[in-house]
């Protein structure tokens, strides 16, 4: 592996930079994208996630990509929050399918409060037992939330910007992105790492791009993960007539991403289905190093488990060790 020090990590892109990188011929880009990705991280590898969602539906918010918001009607059951034994029989389950990351996703604007936060956190514990990092979406938080999570041994929060600032109210208008950047502040202060990232093929344009991946890149720190997902279009919700969007803007999505923000981890997330095999194997080769894996994300399907390793198999890739089992975490 080349020397991860000849990788610079900046926090100065400017938009017209960034355009240049997301326009280039795109096997210049890949090039690029992918000597990035060798300098800082393991090559063919990829990290396993798992979803769970803790508590579906009946959402105040207005997000227009999504099918748990309680203003669309979608095939969404809402439950409520589970409980602490179903989830963690869950992460025990994530953990046996390879995933080293068990992210628990809540449709709440703002994080519960009392003995559903408690539950929350209990949650946490619990899977940071089971040896895995603890990831948890739970919508906006107070800096108290943030070090109490923080304080229970969560791993990342995951908080999307979704898309630009200047597109972002033609798609959600119950929250703005100042109110979505402050969570991410108090989560950073709470020393918790960051996962944030956003949806493409939502009706913006590239220049929305470059400008949620310069909110991103211009973040500092860069988030530690960085998930890019393709709309799922779900029907009931206001874009459900969106025509699908080009894979290869997902690929230069994603490879641009990766030379921006060379030692995040770059998440190929939502919208998997949708892809052929060589597309997939494009977004790796663009730089994406981890995925959601299991049939289900939050509420819509997502590539069976014997597809994936049949996939990654014919391809060399294999999912990231666990710590304890990792020969990179050697002292
Ligand atoms: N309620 C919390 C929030 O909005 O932060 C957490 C859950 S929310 C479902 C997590 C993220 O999933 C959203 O920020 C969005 O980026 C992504 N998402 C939701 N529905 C999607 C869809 N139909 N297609 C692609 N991504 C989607
Ligand atoms: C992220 O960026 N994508 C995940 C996770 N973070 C929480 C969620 C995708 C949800 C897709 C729609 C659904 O399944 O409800
Ligand atoms: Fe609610 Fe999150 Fe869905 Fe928006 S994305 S409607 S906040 S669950």
């Amino acid at each position: 592996m080349a020397a991860p020090t000849l990788v610079p990590t900046r926090h100065d892109w400017s938009v017209p930079e960034i355009e240049a990188v997301y326009t280039a011929p795109l096997l210049d880009l890949l090039l690029q994208a992918q000597q990035v990705h060798r300098a800082c991280h393991p090559a063919n590898q990829v990290q396993g996630c798992v979803l769970l969602s803790i508590k579906t539906g009946a959402c105040p918010e207005d997000c227009a990509y999504c099918p748990q918001s309680a203003r669309y009607t979608t095939d969404v059951a809402a439950t409520p929050l589970l409980d602490v034994d179903d989830t963690l029989a869950a992460a025990a389950r994530a953990r046996d399918q390879g995933a080293t990351r068990f992210c628990m996703g809540a449709a709440w604007r703002d994080a519960a409060s009392g003995q559903q936060f408690e539950r929350v956190l209990d949650m946490v514990r619990g899977v940071r037992a089971l040896g895995m990092e603890a990831c948890c979406t739970l919508g906006m938080l107070t800096q108290e939330q943030a070090d109490a999570l923080a304080e229970a041994g969560l791993s990342a929060y995951n908080h999307n910007l979704d898309t630009s600032r200047e597109f972002y109210d033609s798609i959600i208008t119950t929250r703005s992105y100042d109110e979505r950047l402050e969570t991410l502040a108090r989560v950073r202060h709470a020393g918790v790492t960051v996962c944030s990232g956003g949806i493409i093929g939502m009706g913006e344009d590239r220049h929305d791009r470059y400008r949620l991946l310069r909110q991103l890149a211009t973040l500092d720190p860069h988030p530690e993960s960085v998930p890019i997902n393709l709309l799922v279009a779900v029907d009931g919700t206001p874009l459900a007539d969106r025509t699908a969007e080009d894979p290869l803007e997902l690929v230069r999505m994603i490879a641009t991403a990766r030379v921006l923000m060379p030692r995040s981890h770059v998440r190929l997330s939502a919208g998997r289905l949708s892809l052929s095999d060589e597309a997939q194997v494009l977004c790796f080769m663009a730089g994406a190093n981890s995925v959601f894996l299991g049939d289900t994300l939050l509420t819509t399907p997502n590539p069976e488990a014997d597809e994936d390793r049949a996939l990654f198999a014919r391809v060399g890739i294999r999912l990231q060790p666990t710590p304890a089992t990792s020969t990179d975490a050697a002292p």
